[in-house]
């Protein structure tokens, strides 16, 4: 089998974890890398070592040895990227969100339609084992008809006025920060384990922190505290957000987001309450799902793949007590991903976990109505 090239645009922190998930897929070759300029590709592929450096993403783009695109950019530029990739021939694997607004991610999706290339979104949550048993436990009738959905989304990383990254900037960010950065991650998750989609939202957004100081160089995400030095600015997004929302089945919930709660790294929690039994599901221990019951004592099922429902033992790679985490999220979808270039297809198939560019349309369209919504102080539906 001829390994499929992959060059990867932007070598920052997300970069760098596609190209360590698609080495261990092994028969993807990562071929290129671009960055904002020839010297940063350079030392991106020097320190990944991946065997070519581009000068900008339009040179990536021509290049015909290149067969997927990972756009792992700052968002702002996600929308220009995507479409010149697909314009190009090329497949794409985008991060989220997939553009800043969904005026944007409408015109992605309409492009990817008539390309047939592949168009996928890195909602990498989706690729977890018990993720996908909760997900099966729900399709397969075993919690009851949904009736709540909540849970929450937290990190401490921007917790300090001196913490600074690109995402706190509107004009590479977005208008939203941490519902579209975090938030969209919960919300696609919770959608696909449930197989309904949020119709309506009632949002309050908060910026604890209104002035932060900007560095004059950029910072890294997760690098930590900056030694204060630099511009004071004034922050127009949000560090926080309380979501109550509606499904199209008649499901009710609520979810919270912070980027400012010391103690919370990357703490995505759901918990799915069904007519006769609940889920929950931690990232921080994600081997594990809580099945909670009312007349029997509750359960704590660990990832094993001779216990896991059939569907979802392709997920699992180890035996039950050797731990499957984030970075084996990411290749599970990945391997999905490329597995439908192989197969011809632009979008999951019917036994895929991973999302379309179609599910990064719907992720923009809740986030526009989530800052409509707390702009009126109202419900609102999503368009
Ligand atoms: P980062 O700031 O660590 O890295 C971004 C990289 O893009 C930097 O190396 C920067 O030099 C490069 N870059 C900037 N302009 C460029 C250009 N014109 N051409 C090529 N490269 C350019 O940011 P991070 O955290 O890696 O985020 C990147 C994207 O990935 C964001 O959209 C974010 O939402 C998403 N992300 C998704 C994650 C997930 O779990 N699915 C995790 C982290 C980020
Ligand atoms: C920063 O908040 C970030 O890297 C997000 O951009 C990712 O999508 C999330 O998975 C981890 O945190």
């Amino acid at each position: 089998m001829h390994k499929l090239r992959a060059g990867i645009i932007g070598g920052g922190f997300i970069g760098a974890q596609h190209v360590e998930a698609l080495r261990r897929l092994g028969d993807v070759e990562v071929a290129g890398i671009a960055g904002s300029s020839l010297a940063r590709a350079q030392a991106n592929a020097e320190s990944l070592h991946i065997p070519r450096a581009y000068a900008s993403y339009a040179e990536l783009l021509a290049d015909p040895a290149i067969d997927v695109v990972h756009t792992c950019t700052p968002n702002v530029l996600h929308y220009a990227i995507n479409r010149a990739a697909l314009e190009a021939g090329k497949h794409v694997v985008s991060e989220k969100p997939l553009a800043m607004n969904a005026t944007e991610t409408a015109s992605l999706v309409d492009v990817a339609q008539w390309s047939g290339l592949l168009a996928a979104v890195n909602f990498n949550h989706r690729g977890y084992p018990m993720v996908q048993q909760a997900r099966a436990m729900v399709a397969g009738g075993q919690i009851g008809a949904v009736r709540l959905v909540h849970g929450a989304y937290l990190q401490d990383w921007l917790l300090y006025q001196n913490d600074w990254n690109w995402r706190l900037d509107p004009a590479e960010g977005g208008s939203s920060r941490a519902v579209a950065d975090i938030g969209s991650h919960w919300a696609d998750l919770v959608q696909h384990v449930i197989g309904q989609r949020i119709m309506r939202v009632c949002a309050d957004l908060q910026t604890v922190l209104p002035r932060r100081v900007r560095p004059a160089a950029p910072v890294q995400t997760f690098s930590g505290a900056q030694d204060g030095q630099g511009e004071e600015v004034a922050i127009t997004t949000e560090d926080y957000a309380a979501i109550m929302f509606a499904t199209e089945g008649g499901a009710h919930g609520v979810f919270r987001v912070s980027q400012v709660s010391a103690g919370h790294k990357n703490d995505l929690v759901f918990e799915v309450n069904g007519a006769h039994t609940s889920v929950r599901w931690d990232a921080d221990c994600p081997d594990e799902l809580w099945v909670g019951h009312r007349n029997q004592p509750n359960q704590r099922l660990t990832k094993d793949p001779s216990l896991v429902a059939p569907g979802v033992r392709a997920y699992t790679h180890l035996p039950g007590g050797h731990h499957e985490a984030w970075p084996d999220a990411l290749k599970n979808v990945f391997a999905e991903m490329y597995a439908a270039v192989r197969g011809g297809r632009g979008g999951p198939g019917p036994g895929d976990a991973f999302a379309s560019f179609a599910d990064g349309h719907r992720s923009a369209l809740l986030v526009d109505a989530v800052l409509e919504s707390s702009r009126l102080g109202a419900w609102v539906d999503l368009s």
